[in-house]
């Protein structure tokens, strides 16, 4: 993996860079739609591409490892042969998603030990079969095992929790560094800044990962809960941190405004589950605000979803079908509103970067973010 930057913003710190993966090229700032299962919920790997105009999706080493397993995994020749997209691909490690099995986890120096929430079978997560299973699912970047503190979190819990994560890195990264992608094409590790809302620990964090000169560093345990401020606040001082000359990787995150603050603050990558789980719930995000379509408001409107964002769902169905559709319960309407929503994050990422790369990313970022995110 490669990256280069192309521009520094002058009047904030957003940056306008290249990927390069054995796997194709992606221009940042950039969003990865969400694909849990093997799957972005709802939508066709030629509509990703061709429609969204993706450039990279992320799958969780998690969910893939419980179904379809490892077996049929490898079988397959890897994650990009399994599901047909042969894009690029980012796994998370399974270190945000087995925290969220509260009560059905033991957290200790070794790993985690989790049941299964589809069947209740007990496994364990450490940080180096963590690393073998995302060999073995064959992602183009794969994440370090971490904690990811929850929110409110007192300080010294926060403190052990980053120091054990400090740790499972150092075991991550011997075991990634002793091993080879098993599909013959190369894969790059990305360590987590983590430390929860404690700045001299999210500082201790940052010089931490940064000294580990991986290929590119994301910034973990954030968007969990705390004030949208203080996410901004650490972000601002983790990123004067981390390498310029590497990129950054913000999880988990978020609205549009948060993308575009986070682009602002000198962050690289984005990904979330809201454009797609909210299209689900009937919140469209378009380039004159949010929508929600099941409102009475919209049931004569047969104006297109957004004309002004072009594509080819966002301009062909009305507000009015796509309503209709919602409020009968049928699956077409999680296709659209899915579809609709990541080409939307797409354009908003790809449009910082152009404003970026034109010297007027600020104003421009200021008066979006008031556009996007009013309440039609
Ligand atoms: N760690 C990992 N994945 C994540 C997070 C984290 O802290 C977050 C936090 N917003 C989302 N996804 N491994």
């Amino acid at each position: 993996m490669k990256y280069e930057l192309h521009k520094t913003d002058s009047q904030s710190k957003a940056r306008a860079g290249k990927i390069t993966t054995d796997h194709g090229e992606i221009l940042t700032p950039i969003f990865m739609p969400v694909g849990t299962a093997a799957t972005v919920k709802a939508v066709h790997q030629r509509e990703l591409a061709n429609d969204i105009k993706a450039q990279i999706i992320l799958g969780n080493t998690y969910h893939l490892y419980l179904r379809p397993g490892l077996d049929i995994l490898e079988r397959a020749g890897g994650l990009h042969k399994f599901n047909g997209w042969s894009g690029p691909i980012l796994t998370d490690s399974g270190g945000y998603q087995v925290f969220s099995l509260k009560d059905i986890r033991k957290i200790s120096e070794e790993g985690v030990k989790f049941q299964s929430h589809i069947d209740g079978s007990r496994h364990l997560f450490t940080p180096e079969n963590v690393m073998d299973t995302q060999r073995t699912i064959g992602a183009d970047i794969i994440m370090a095992f971490d904690e990811c503190a929850p929110y409110p979190c007192d300080y010294n819990y926060a403190k052990k929790s980053m120091e054990m994560t400090h740790r499972w890195l150092k075991r991550c990264i011997d075991r990634f560094d002793s091993t080879e992608g098993k599909y013959g094409y190369s894969q790059a590790l990305f360590p987590i800044v983590q430390g929860s809302v404690y700045k001299d620990l999210r500082i201790q964090s940052a010089e931490f990962i940064a000294e580990q000169n991986r290929e590119g560093n994301a910034i973990g345990g954030l968007a969990v809960g705390e004030p949208a401020e203080k996410m901004y606040e650490t972000i601002d001082y983790v990123n004067d941190i981390l390498p310029k000359d590497k990129p950054r990787y913000l999880m988990g995150v978020g609205t549009p405004e948060n993308i575009l603050e986070g682009i602002a603050l000198g962050i690289d990558m984005f990904d979330c589950v809201m454009p797609t789980r909210n299209a689900r719930n009937g919140m469209l995000f378009t380039t004159q605000g949010i929508i929600n379509i099941r409102n009475e408001k919209w049931k004569d409107d047969f104006t297109a979803i957004d004309e002004a964002l072009g594509g080819y769902v966002s301009t062909f169905y009305s507000k009015a079908y796509l309503r209709h559709l919602v409020k009968c319960d049928e699956i077409l309407s999680a296709q659209i509103a899915s579809v609709h929503n990541l080409t939307f994050y797409l354009w908003l990422v790809g449009q910082a970067r152009e404003h970026i790369l034109a010297g007027d990313f600020l104003t421009w970022k200021n008066a979006m973010v008031k556009q996007v995110m009013q309440r039609l």
